[in-house]
């Protein structure tokens, strides 16, 4: 690969699409620098694979002089801002830390630009939670905004935010409206992985049921390594412009869990139930995104089928589950004999990486 002498900062490099996207930018020639919180245990697991490749600076977006810090040391092409509060349920637990990490984080990043190079190009993570009740079908960059979540509405703000430092300042900064997106990396509490790590515990006789809120929902589901290269282009553009990234399909996920049992065999009606604990004080129904922006002006389009996404998730929960119970019997037995052998004899317990469930 020619190296294209370029600099990225990633804030959310830890998350699943910083994951993604520090892979594509290292794959590009980039030198590509990731900025993560203190916290007393690491959560690297997702881009250990690459640690070697990329550079890591702390900063938190909750912190304006750890950003002024970031931009100056790194000197940075391009920012990435991925890092956010990003669960919505979680946004009506904390809906202040919501507002302050993914809607004034941003104010404080492109502040933080304008102080030390206004010259750095900007992606700002934008979510199609902010159509949430949706003014029509399918949505685009001209459908007006209706947030139902401290989530949702901390994002409008970080968009016109984004939007105002492009007008007022003339930075080059995005918006990029991504509908959902998801991959073997998703985090557990979202449903796609809920589903996909539970059908696996069912299949390998680990667990018998799911737990669920609304079946109903409707999203248009995409796979999280095609939306990076989305990011990527609307930062190589010679104007900035705004875009929706989906796939525009979209399924309830009703129709998830039917895809995903189906294919280890199952049928999802034997092992889902639902609980309201998991139903939102407010719900966004159904989201159906419009990419032919993205298709036109960038040549964006989604390689990966619902289909195929949904199956690439059940199988990599079946590999990481089923080889953390290998490791386990092995475990069991190899203490089992020091256990015979010495009665303070210890063993090591193996941790695969996300395995912890919080919802
Ligand atoms: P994710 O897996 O939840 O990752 C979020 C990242 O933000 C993590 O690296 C997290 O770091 C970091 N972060 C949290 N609080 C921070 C703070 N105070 N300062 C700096 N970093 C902080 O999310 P994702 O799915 O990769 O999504 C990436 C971005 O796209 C987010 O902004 C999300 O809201 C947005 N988005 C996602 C989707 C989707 O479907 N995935 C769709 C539209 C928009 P730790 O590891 O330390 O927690
Ligand atoms: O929920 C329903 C739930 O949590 C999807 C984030 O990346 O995408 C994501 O937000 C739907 C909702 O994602 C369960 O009610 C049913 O209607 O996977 P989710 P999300 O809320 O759409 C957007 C674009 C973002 O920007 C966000 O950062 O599924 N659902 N039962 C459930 N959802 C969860 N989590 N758990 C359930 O048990």
């Amino acid at each position: 690969m020619r190296p294209v002498n370029k600099t990225a900062l990633v804030t959310g490099i830890t998350g699943q699409d910083g994951s993604y996207l520090a892979e594509l930018l290292l794959e590009k020639g980039y030198r590509v620098v990731g900025m993560t919180r203190r916290s007393s245990t690491a959560s690297m697991e997702r881009i250990a694979h690459i640690e070697d490749q990329i550079e890591i600076i702390q900063g938190d977006l909750l912190d304006q002089a750890s950003l002024v810090e970031a931009l100056q040391k790194v000197r940075p092409n391009e920012v990435y801002n991925l890092g956010a509060q990003s669960f919505v349920p979680t946004s009506w637990n904390q809906p202040v830390l919501t507002g302050e990490v993914t809607g004034l984080g941003v104010t404080r990043m492109l502040e933080a630009m304008r102080q030390v190079d206004p010259s750095v190009r900007f992606y700002q993570a934008s979510s199609s939670e902010m159509f949430g009740k949706v003014r029509e079908t399918p949505q685009n960059e001209w459908t007006p905004f209706y947030p139902r979540s401290p989530y949702g509405a901390a994002k409008v703000f970080a968009h016109y935010l984004t939007v105002n430092y492009r007008e007022s300042y003339g930075i080059f900064a995005v918006s990029g409206i991504l509908f959902n997106h998801e991959s073997p990396r998703r985090g557990l509490e979202f449903v796609t992985r809920k589903v996909s790590d539970g059908v696996a515990r069912i299949k390998l006789g680990m667990a018998e049921k799911i737990t669920l809120g609304n079946l109903d929902a409707d999203r248009d589901w995409g796979f999280a390594g095609d939306y990076v290269k989305a990011m990527w282009l609307m930062l190589q553009q010679d104007q900035p412009r705004d875009y929706v990234i989906a796939t525009g399909k979209s399924h309830t996920v009703r129709h998830l869990c039917d895809t995903a049992f189906r294919h280890v065999g199952l049928d999802y009606r034997d092992h889902v139930v639902t609980d309201p604990t998991f139903v939102r004080p407010a719900e966004v129904d159904r989201l159906l995104g419009d990419p032919s922006r993205a298709r036109e002006d960038l040549g964006w389009r989604p390689n990966v089928s619902f289909e195929e996404l949904v199956a690439m998730m059940v199988d990599a929960d079946m590999e990481r589950l089923w080889e953390h119970k290998g490791s386990s019997r092995k475990n069991s037995n190899v203490s089992s004999k020091r256990a015979s052998t010495s009665s303070n004899g210890s063993s090591r317990k193996h941790v695969p990486a996300s395995t912890s469930h919080k919802s």
